[in-house]
């Protein structure tokens, strides 16, 4: 397992963080997704080789949301 943190523009509440921590979470390979509001980011525990970083990015912004 590694941990990726991605930063995430555009959460304003608890709904956001939960949008953010589910996308991330329906990804194949992702273990956990914890997302904080206040430090805008996302910490993400996945299985290299299964899902990217740009997989990642890619899901918070289908779902709305800035990522870098
Ligand atoms: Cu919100």
């Amino acid at each position: 397992m590694e941990t990726a943190i991605l930063k995430v523009e555009g959460m304003s509440c608890g709904g956001c963080v939960k949008s953010v921590t589910g996308v991330l979470g329906a990804l194949p390979g992702v273990a956990k997704a914890d997302v904080s509001l206040e430090e805008k980011c996302a910490r993400v525990t996945f299985e290299p080789g299964r899902v990217t970083r740009e997989d990642m990015r890619r899901a918070i912004i289908d779902a709305g949301f800035e990522a870098e």
